[in-house]
C-alpha cells in the first residue's frame, strides 16, 4: 500500500492540477461583444441602406427626367434653338455648335464681286443678314428688300434672259438661253412680265441661241443646268420666273416699275402690276417639294424634320445649322458653290 501511496505522489507532480493547465475560460476567450460588434454597427438598418441607393442610382423615373435634360427630344433642340435665336442680338443667329448667339456670317461672292446679299451687312436694317432675310436669293442678289436682283447692268438686254441668278447678262457663260418674247403671256393689255416690246411671237429669234421658242422651253444644254440649276432657288426656274406659296401665278423677279427700278417685294406679291406673271420654263425648273425651303417658304411645314436637299449638299439657313463653308452660300437651305 505504501508502493502505491508513493506512486500517486509521483504522479501528482507529473501532471499538475487542472486549474494550473488551463487558464480560466475568461481569459482564453473574449466575452462575445468584444468579438463582434453589435449588428447595427455592422449593417445599416434597410431604411438608411436604401437612401444610399437611391443617391448612387435614381429611380427610373428621375433618370429619365435627368436624360431628357441633357438630351431634348429633337422638335424640342429645334425648337430652343429657334426661341434662342429670337433672345440673340441683332443680326445674330443661335448656333449650339458655336457657342450660342453670334454674327456667323461669312463674305459670299458672285463671280469675284460682293453684292448686298453676300456682304455680311444688315443693309436694310430688318435684323436679318444676308442669307438670313428671306428675299435675298444667293450670293448674286443686291436685295435684301426685294426680289428684284437689283446688279447693276443686269437687265440691259430687253426680253432676252440667261442665267438670272448670276451676275452677267450674257449667257456666253451659262449657256441658258430664252426670251421673253416666247412667253404666252406676252399680250395685251399689259404684255407681263417685260412690256409691249417682248410681244409674243411663237417665232422670235433668240439672239446667240440656234433653235426656237418650242425648243428653248423643253430643252436647255447640261451646261446651263449644271451651272445655273445650282443657283435657281427652289420655286424658280432658270430665268427668274418663281412660283411662291398662296399665289395664283407665277412672278418674274425682274419685274419693274416704268422708271427701271425692281416693283417685286413682299409688299406687292398680290399685285400683278408690281410682281408680273410669267411662264416658268420647265426646261430648268427647280420646283418647291413639300420639305424644301423655298422662294416665299423660309419655314418648314408641320411634319418635316429638316429641309431637302440634294444628296451630299449641306443644310444651312434654319436655327441651329452650321454655316455654309468657305467659298459656298446658303440658297433656300442648301449650300451652294459661289458663281466663279
Ligand atoms: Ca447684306
Ligand atoms: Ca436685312
Ligand atoms: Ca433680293
Ligand atoms: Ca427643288
Amino acid at each position: 500500500m505504501a508502493v502505491t501511496a508513493a506512486a500517486a505522489a509521483a504522479t501528482a507532480a507529473r501532471w499538475p492540477a487542472p486549474a494550473a493547465r488551463w487558464p480560466a475560460p475568461a481569459a482564453r476567450w473574449p466575452a462575445p461583444a468584444a468579438r463582434w460588434p453589435a449588428p447595427a454597427a455592422r449593417w445599416p438598418a434597410p431604411a438608411a441602406a436604401a437612401a444610399a441607393t437611391a443617391a448612387r442610382w435614381p429611380a427610373p423615373a428621375a433618370a429619365a427626367a435627368a436624360t431628357a435634360a441633357r438630351w431634348p427630344a429633337p422638335a424640342a433642340t429645334a425648337a430652343a434653338t429657334a426661341a434662342a435665336t429670337n433672345l440673340c442680338g441683332c443680326g445674330e443667329t443661335c448656333n449650339p455648335a458655336q457657342g450660342g448667339c453670334g454674327n456667323f456670317c461669312q463674305v459670299a461672292t458672285c463671280q469675284g464681286k460682293t453684292y448686298a446679299c453676300g456682304d455680311c451687312i444688315d443693309n436694310d436694317g430688318d435684323c436679318k443678314t444676308d442669307a438670313a432675310d428671306d428675299p435675298c436669293l444667293g450670293p448674286c442678289d443686291n436685295t435684301e428688300n426685294s426680289f428684284y436682283g437689283g446688279i447693276p447692268g443686269q437687265n440691259n438686254s430687253p426680253c432676252k434672259s440667261d442665267c438670272y441668278f448670276d451676275q452677267d447678262t450674257g449667257a456666253g457663260n451659262d449657256d441658258c438661253y430664252w426670251s421673253h418674247k416666247c412667253d404666252t403671256l406676252e399680250v395685251p393689255p399689259n404684255y407681263p412680265p417685260e412690256g409691249s416690246q417682248c410681244a409674243y411671237n411663237p417665232n422670235a429669234n433668240i439672239a446667240g441661241y440656234n433653235g426656237t421658242c418650242a425648243t428653248a422651253f423643253t430643252t436647255q444644254s447640261q451646261l446651263c443646268l449644271n451651272y445655273c440649276g445650282p443657283l435657281t432657288p427652289n420655286g424658280c426656274d432658270c430665268f427668274g420666273c418663281c412660283a411662291l406659296p398662296g399665289l395664283d401665278h407665277t412672278i418674274w423677279l425682274g419685274s419693274e416699275n416704268p422708271a427701271g427700278t425692281g416693283s417685286c417685294n413682299a409688299n406687292t406679291l398680290n399685285d400683278p402690276s408690281k410682281c408680273k406673271p410669267c411662264t416658268q420654263v420647265t426646261a430648268c425648273l427647280n420646283t418647291c417639294e413639300l420639305c424644301e425651303v423655298c422662294i416665299g417658304k423660309p419655314d418648314l411645314p408641320p411634319g418635316c424634320v429638316e429641309q431637302v436637299c440634294p444628296p451630299g449638299v449641306q443644310k444651312c439657313g434654319l436655327p441651329g445649322q452650321a454655316p455654309c463653308p468657305l467659298g459656298e452660300s446658303c440658297i433656300t437651305g442648301c449650300c451652294q458653290d459661289n458663281p466663279q
